[in-house]
């Protein structure tokens, strides 16, 4: 077992070889100038703060030859996938399926799908396109944790309060024990992120705990 001692609100105990780190959703169209997060009118910079501990998430995960599963947030060329009610709703520059300057924005396939080039996925890892904001929706997730033996999550990825909550609600929900990494992780809304954090963690992790990537090292190390 591995503890990390400093985690919120407790200590945070995990076997690697039953968890999995989920990095959700790390790809161009929420990170990069032109993507599915910049036509909805968000400054895409600020997910950038996320990448050095991602990475420092995933190396560790990989030296520990760990499960590592990364998500892609996207729909079908013909959208057959994405209800009218996700696609039509606001006033975004683009819509999901509208052709931009890395592709049809969140079109599976397309450039902006693939996760940046920062994070690079390694042979072994596992890739999951899914059209949902969680990542257990509409996709083989479940069943795959499950052949796996897996019991423990950490969680990585953008944005904090959508994707990463969503699915980390999901998760907890089918009896995961969640953690969710501070520091490879972010939002559009500093706020959200902080505020996201705070409710997973309160009541006792209520949806799980949260620690940082030199604590989860750390860990690793003892
Ligand atoms: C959003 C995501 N924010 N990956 N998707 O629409 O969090």
């Amino acid at each position: 077992m591995a503890v990390v001692a400093d985690a919120l609100p407790f200590a945070f105990a995990f076997p690697p070889a039953h968890t999995a780190v989920m990095m959700i959703d790390m790809q161009r169209d929420f990170l990069e100038p032109g993507g599915f997060g910049e036509t909805l009118g968000n400054d895409v910079g600020l997910l950038r703060s996320a990448l050095p501990g991602a990475r420092r998430l995933l190396d560790l995960a990989h030296a520990q030859g760990m499960t590592v599963i990364h998500t892609r947030e996207c729909h079908r060329p013909d959208l057959s996938d994405c209800p009218p009610a996700k696609r039509e709703r606001g006033e975004p520059r683009l819509r999901i399926g509208d052709a931009g300057p890395m592709g049809r924005v969140l079109i599976a396939g397309e450039p902006g799908v693939e996760i940046v080039a920062e994070l690079p996925i390694l042979p072994g890892d596992i890739v999951i396109d899914k059209p949902g904001k969680g990542a257990f929706y509409a996709t083989t997730l479940g069943d795959i944790l499950q052949e796996r033996g897996i019991t423990h999550l950490l969680f990585g990825g953008v944005t904090t309060e959508v994707c990463v909550q969503t699915t980390m609600r999901e998760a907890n929900d089918r009896g995961f024990q969640c953690l969710v990494v501070e520091d490879a992780t972010e939002s559009y809304f500093p706020a959200f992120k902080e505020a996201t954090l705070d409710m997973m963690r309160a009541q006792g992790a209520i949806v799980g705990w949260t620690a940082t990537s030199a604590q989860i090292e750390e860990a690793f190390r003892a």
